[in-house]
C-alpha cells in the first residue's frame, strides 16, 4: 500500500500571488522527484468548473450567502470524491489553490454568515480530511486589490468593498493562530524573489516531513 500523499492547500486574499507562486512551488517540487496534483476551489472538476463560473460571474440579483455557501461545499464533495481522495490515496500530492479556509474567511468572515454553519458542513462533506499543510499569503488588502486590478474585468467577489476583504484578512489571520501548526504565513507584500525564497525553505520542510512519512512506512 502507498504512503498518503501530503494535502496541501494555498490560501489568501485576491491578488497575494497563489497562482504565481503555485506554478513555482509545482515546478521546485516536480524538480524534486514528486508526483503532484496541481488543483483549485471552486473548481477541479467539470462539475465544479461549472459551478465556479455560476460562483464568480457578476449577476443582476443579490446572491443569497447561504445559497453561497452551499455552492462551495458542493464544488467540494465533488472535488474530494473524484480528485482529492484518490490523489492523496495513490501516494500522491495535492497542491489546492484555496480550500475551506477560504469558506470561513469569505463566507463567515467576508458575508457574516455563522462559522458554525461552515464547521457542519465541513464535517458532513470533508469527514476527517483536513489539509496537512496550509500555506497562507499575507498582504495588506490594498497590496493584493492593485496586484489584482490590473486584469480588466471584476468577478463578483471582486466587486466587493476594501471592508469586505479586510474581514477576510483578519479571519485568515485568526485561523493561522488557531492552527499554527498547519498554517505557514508567507509575507506576500514583500518583492517576488523574497517571497520566493521564503516558499523554498518552507518547500525543504515538506520533504523533510514526506521523508520522515516514508520511513516511518518502511
Ligand atoms: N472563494 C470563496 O468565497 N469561498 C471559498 O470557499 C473558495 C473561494 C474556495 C475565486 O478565487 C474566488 O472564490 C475568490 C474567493 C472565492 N475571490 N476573491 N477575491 P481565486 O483564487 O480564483 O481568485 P483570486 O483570489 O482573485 O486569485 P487571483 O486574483 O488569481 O490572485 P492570485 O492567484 O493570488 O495572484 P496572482 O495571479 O498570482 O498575482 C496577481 C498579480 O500580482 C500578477 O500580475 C503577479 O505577477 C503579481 N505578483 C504576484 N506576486 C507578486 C509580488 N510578490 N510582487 C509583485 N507582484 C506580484
Amino acid at each position: 500500500m502507498s504512503v498518503r500523499g501530503l494535502f496541501i492547500t494555498v490560501e489568501g486574499g485576491e491578488g497575494v500571488g497563489k497562482s504565481t507562486n503555485i506554478a513555482f512551488l509545482e515546478s521546485f517540487l516536480s524538480g524534486h522527484g514528486v508526483e503532484l496534483v496541481v488543483t483549485r476551489e471552486p473548481g477541479g472538476t467539470s462539475l465544479g468548473e461549472d459551478i465556479r463560473q455560476l460562483l464568480l460571474e457578476p449577476r443582476p440579483e443579490p446572491v443569497d450567502p447561504l445559497a453561497e455557501l452551499l455552492l462551495m461545499f458542493a464544488a467540494r464533495a465533488q472535488h474530494i470524491s473524484e480528485r482529492i481522495e484518490p490523489a492523496l490515496a495513490a501516494g500522491k500530492w495535492v497542491l489546492c489553490d484555496r480550500f475551506t479556509d477560504a469558506t470561513y474567511a469569505y463566507q463567515s468572515g467576508g458575508r457574516g454568515l455563522d462559522s458554525g454553519a461552515v464547521r457542519g458542513l465541513e464535517q458532513i462533506v470533508q469527514g476527517v480530511l483536513r489539509p496537512d499543510y496550509t500555506l497562507l499569503f499575507d498582504a495588506p488588502v490594498s497590496t493584493g486589490m492593485a496586484r489584482a486590478r490590473g486584469r480588466g474585468e471584476l468577478d463578483r467577489f471582486e466587486q466587493e468593498q476594501v471592508e469586505f476583504f479586510e474581514r477576510v484578512r483578519s479571519t485568515y489571520l485568526q485561523l493561522a493562530r488557531e492552527s499554527s501548526g498547519r498554517f505557514r504565513i508567507i509575507d506576500a507584500s514583500l518583492p517576488l524573489e523574497k517571497v520566493q525564497d521564503a516558499l523554498l525553505k518552507i518547500a525543504g520542510e515538506l520533504l523533510a516531513c514526506w521523508s520522515v512519512r516514508h520511513g516511518s512506512s518502511d
